[in-house]
């Protein structure tokens, strides 16, 4: 009797919540770039209208605390991929096309522990995390050795870096698509090869100039001057106007083919990054340029992920994440005049700072997310929550041990991320340029030389040789550094993060 009781308390929460044990929501993460925390109307923006994403707070949840744990691309999806401070491992900053890849294949990932579950995986979108062995020179003409087919992933449809950035090619699992064998693709960083024009040299051929200084002047593919140069492969090279439609149908594709099993789908979606060239449909649809068409482009992508799950029948049974790598930018290297369209728009909504800065606009991020089974429709949640996370969070919820040298910086959060508490982390360290650690509403960047204005992308860094200390309880736009004020809490903070730093 005892022991009946003893197992029906230990279940009641479980049946409160409806969270059944064994239970397997289908489970899709989109991964938007360089989206900002005022980017959409759900979050604030007047002038852009975001309704499907939008759909998504009204049926499920909504965070205002949510986080990327860094500020740019590669780092983040490192730490959402392994649950480990990017900072913790050298090369983690943004990587070049030809890069190694730099997740340990032998350790955990958060595909890997769908894949214990029984899940089917898949990564559809931009990759960032480097191909190949260590040191080697990935050669794109034989199959790649190792991608996110050895990180966990089933299936993958990706390209290897960002959009404006060479070699300008879709990858299927090991190879590159409808390559010409007679025409081979060689990729260099460091020298110009081949002899095709560059935007250095023939910037008449660009249908987008690059912004002056930014670089993105090497090789033209589709009249668009990248980072890197390249040669050959002529017939794989992509059409940016239809990047966004290629890796909806081939996530549309993985979604009906599994219908049946669990599966999880990584969606990285390429919008709204640099170079941003909407497809036909969206060119001009907003009243802000180019940078508005993508986002209209980016929330059309999740309308069409959410019909499909509504015509397969499995929405109830389905969890959907929408969230972003790091913080807005407005000029990110190309021309298109997204500062002077974005009057009476703020990416970045009440946040200090954008894209590469400690401050919180870096990388605080919209989070929302739908499950109808478990999520209550309309929730707001304030709870401290990061991508770090997601990797102890599903090993939790399916009961799986990690191993303690996996996922070492990953929490289990679960219930926060599900909307069931309003508690989420107890503190986050962040990454700009500097290390920052938010612990209760204050928030502690440590001291760093360096510009305080990034002139290029005219954003606030975060870099200031003096600590700082911002309450963002009352002070979320990091306006009043209260370092001198509060001169314990510096020094109890800033030794709090080194301890975690060497940890
Ligand atoms: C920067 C690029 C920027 C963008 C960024 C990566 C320059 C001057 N700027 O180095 O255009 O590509 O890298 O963005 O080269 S991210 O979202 O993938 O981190
Ligand atoms: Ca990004």
């Amino acid at each position: 009797m005892f022991l009946r009781i003893l197992l029906l308390a230990m279940l009641l929460p479980a049946i409160v919540f409806g969270q059944k044990k064994g239970q397997k929501p289908n489970v899709i993460f989109i991964y938007a770039d360089d989206v900002g925390y005022g980017d959409l109307s759900s979050y604030g923006a007047t002038k852009i209208k975001t309704p499907n994403i939008d759909r998504l707070a009204k049926e499920g949840i909504r965070f205002t605390n949510a986080h990327a744990t860094s500020a740019t691309c590669t780092p983040s999806r490192f730490a959402l991929m392994t649950g480990k401070y990017p900072w913790r491992q050298k090369g983690t900053g943004v990587l070049p096309g030809d890069a190694s890849l730099i997740i340990p294949t032998e350790r955990l990932t958060l595909p890997k522990v769908f894949k214990q579950a029984g899940y089917k995986t898949a990564s559809v979108g931009k990759w960032h995390l480097g191909l190949g062995e260590t040191n080697k020179t990935i050669n794109w003409n034989s199959p790649i050795t190792k991608g996110p087919n050895e990180v966990g992933f089933d299936y993958a449809y990706f390209f290897p870096a960002t959009s404006d950035r060479v070699p300008t090619v879709f990858v299927e699992n090991h190879d590159v698509q409808d390559l010409d064998k007679n025409d081979p693709i060689e990729v260099d960083y460091a020298k110009r090869i081949g002899n095709e024009p560059t935007g250095k040299e023939n910037p008449e051929l660009l249908k987008l100039p690059a912004s002056p200084d930014h670089g993105h002047n090497n090789t033209i593919v589709n009249g668009i001057g990248r980072i890197g140069w390249m040669t050959g492969g002529k017939q794989a090279r992509w059409t940016d106007e239809e990047i966004a439609h290629v890796f909806l149908s081939k996530a549309e594709q993985f979604i009906e083919e599994n219908r049946a099993d669990p599966f999880f789908l990584y969606f990285s979606l390429n919008d709204i990054h640099v170079p941003r060239m909407p497809s036909t449909q969206f060119k001009g649809k907003s009243q802000m340029g180019l940078r508005g068409d993508v986002i209209l482009q980016m929330d059309w992508t999740v309308g069409e992920i959410l019909k499909k799950l509504d015509e397969l029948k499995i929405s109830e049974n389905t969890l959907v994440i929408f969230s972003s790598d790091n913080g807005p930018v407005l000029d990110d290297g190309y021309a298109d005049r997204a500062v002077e369209l974005s009057k009476g728009h703020s990416a970045a909504g009440p946040l200090r700072g954008g894209k590469y800065s400690a401050f919180e606009g870096g990388t605080r991020v919209p989070w929302l997310a739908r499950w109808p089974q478990t999520i209550k429709p309309g929730t707001v949640s304030d709870a401290l929550v990061c991508q770090i996370d997601l990797i102890a969070s599903f090993a939790g919820f399916f009961l799986q041990k990690v191993d303690f040298e996996d996922a070492v910086d990953s929490f289990n959060t679960i219930d926060a991320l599900l909307g069931k508490t309003k508690t989420g982390r107890e503190y986050l360290i962040k990454q700009g340029g500097a290390l920052s650690l938010t612990r209760g509403g204050w928030k502690y960047i440590e001291p760093r030389e360096g510009k305080a204005i990034q002139e290029l992308t005219n954003t606030e860094t975060g870099n200031n040789p003096k600590p700082q200390l911002y309450d963002l309880s009352k002070d979320i736009g990091e306006k009043t550094n209260v370092a001198d004020k509060y001169p314990a809490k510096v020094k109890a903070m800033a030794a709090e993060l080194e301890k975690i730093r060497g940890a």
